[in-house]
């Protein structure tokens, strides 16, 4: 009983509050809502309550706008900066008056301009439902959910995950892949038909190179979790939330069940995203040695439109890796949740971006987490992770620009990355930290396609101790130039402080000749990439 009687005193309390506000200024704070048929759109939205926006023609007297007023139970509580627009407030609110009927009336009056509700907006920064996306540090630190109010990507837009195969089981991938159409449609499934005469009988769900077969189930793991990172099914309750919403994955099964594989078939799978509508590529392996097929492979790819992304390498040194070091590849390093490169990611020229992988801790909490074979979540760390991230901000960046080309998209991503380290690109960040939001809130002014450097070396081949050494041209002065014997030992590097040539002397960093054979250029700057051979002869 007692409860009651302070209940009443209370809410008594409350509505005198609430008139005093509304008639002297209007409590923004508590303003409540009521739901609105806004008839354009067909659709329900929230106004605030009992209010209305009116604006006044010219040579409207006070008298029968207040005579108007009263007769639709109004009162005018606030005039816009804009003099003829006056802020509108149902007077008695124990008379039932409905905003709809009110709106009709006012816009019926041919000495008013328009009247409208007074709309309720909110904050368009979007936060996906997923339970883990509280632990996914790496999503706000590239800006993805500032990116997701512009674009959440689309199911157009294939990623093929060049890795050990998916989940197809994980209650977080299912709905995201990728099912060749012909291949895949009712009959055409397991006919043992090569439909589409693409060379693979029955690829309706990818396939797996290592197998030679129609099943890339992921025995390892990694490629689950790589999948998750770029497009993992997102904002649906469960498991995490991917950097791509609605970008399709093509399953390319290349390693093996300890995620180890060989460039002949992860050429072939290279060529094979490439030739089934894959948009972009990724390539969350690599190996030591420049491979002539495998470069092609990526080459072909490129040339065929696709944006193809590879991890620099897990060393913590400047070893080279491919095929992040091949040209027109993005080599991503990774970085912890603390912006800093993380002690394992590779440096070198071959490193474009870099992006969250983990800072390699034993606490899981710097790590990253997604999903997992077994219809699992795990957390992991290497370049491997930082890959996907880029792979899902290449496929929204084609979602928000379709007909872009490929080095349009690579030069947008590069772009608009945030710099870390010594200013401009380094070796350990490359152009900076991706910037999701950054890369897509201009997205769709032009960009200019990246100019295509033309860097030479000479003389190509190079007598050693003849002449000057080996002059590299056409440089913009700012990159780091490394040379390697071709087992990818450092001969010597250098960055550059200006000057659109450098001259390497033949000697390696301890001043010694190098011996006849052939050695391998890198070339890393902001937007450049260039690798080259030169030839040292007696
Ligand atoms: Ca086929
Ligand atoms: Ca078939
Ligand atoms: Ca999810
Ligand atoms: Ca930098």
């Amino acid at each position: 009983m007692k409860i009651k009687v302070f209940f009443f005193v209370l809410s008594c309390f409350f509505s005198v509050l609430f008139s005093f506000a509304y008639a002297d200024d209007l409590s923004y704070e508590n303003k409540q809502t009521e739901k609105f048929f806004d008839k354009r759109i067909r659709r329900y939205v929230d106004v605030a309550k009992g209010e209305l926006l009116v604006k006044y023609k010219d040579l409207i007297s006070i008298q029968s706008i207040n005579t108007f007023n009263s007769q639709n139970n109004l009162k005018i509580v606030r005039t816009l900066s804009n003099k003829k627009i006056k802020l509108l407030k149902i007077a008695d609110e124990s008379k039932n008056s409905s905003l709809k009927d009110i709106v009709d009336a006012y816009n019926k009056n041919p000495l008013i301009e328009y009247a409208e509700p007074n709309f309720a907006l909110y904050k368009l920064s979007v936060t996906p439902n997923d339970p883990y996306y509280y632990e996914q540090w790496g999503l706000p630190l590239i800006h993805a959910n500032d990116g997701w109010d512009i674009t959440k990507g689309n199911s157009d837009v294939i990623i093929a995950v060049v890795d050990s195969g998916i989940d197809f089981t994980h209650e977080d991938l299912q709905d995201k892949v990728w099912i060749n159409p012909i291949e895949g449609s009712a009959g055409n499934k397991n006919n043992g038909i090569d439909d589409d005469g693409n060379g693979y009988i029955d690829d309706w769900e990818g396939w797996d190179f290592f197998a030679s077969d129609n099943d890339p189930s992921d025995l390892d793991g990694h490629g689950t979790h790589v999948s998750g990172i770029a497009a993992a099914v997102t904002n649906n309750g469960k498991g995490v939330a991917g950097v791509s919403w609605n970008s399709k994955i093509m399953v390319v099964r290349v390693l093996n069940f300890r995620g180890m594989g060989f460039v002949d078939i992860t050429a072939d799978g290279v060529r094979y995203a490439a030739d089934n509508g894959a948009k972009v590529i990724n390539m969350s392996l690599g190996s030591y040695s420049f491979v002539d097929s495998m470069n092609e492979a990526v080459q072909y790819a490129y040339n065929k439109g696709c944006v193809l992304v590879a991890a620099a390498g897990n060393d913590g040194d400047p070893t080279v890796e491919y095929p992040a070091s091949y040209e027109n590849v993005i080599g991503v390093g990774s970085i912890g949740p603390d912006n800093n490169r993380s002690s394992f990611s590779t440096y070198n020229e071959s490193v474009d971006v870099c992006a969250p992988g983990g800072d390699g801790g034993s606490s899981n909490s710097g790590n990253i987490l997604s999903t997992y074979k077994g219809n699992a979540y795990a957390y992991s760390y290497g370049t491997s992770m930082s890959t996907p991230f880029v792979s899902g901000l290449a496929s929204l960046i084609f979602a928000q620009n379709s007909t872009w080309a490929n080095s349009q998209v690579i030069n947008k991503i590069v772009s608009s990355a945030d710099d870390l380290g010594t200013a401009g690109w380094d070796p350990y960040y490359g152009s900076g930290k991706i910037n999701v939001y950054a890369a897509l809130s201009f997205g769709s002014s032009s960009t200019q396609e990246s100019t295509t450097k033309t860097i030479y070396a000479y003389p190509n081949p190079y007598t050693a101790g003849s002449s000057s050494g080996v002059v590299f041209e056409g440089l913009s002065g700012d990159e780091r130039i490394s040379i390697y014997t071709l087992s990818g030992n450092l001969v010597t590097s250098t960055t550059l402080t200006g000057g659109a040539s450098w001259t390497w002397n033949g000697k390696n960093s301890s001043g010694a000749w190098v011996t006849r054979g052939i050695y391998i250029y890198f070339i890393g700057g902001s937007g450049v990439k260039k690798i080259g051979k030169i030839a040292i002869i007696d």
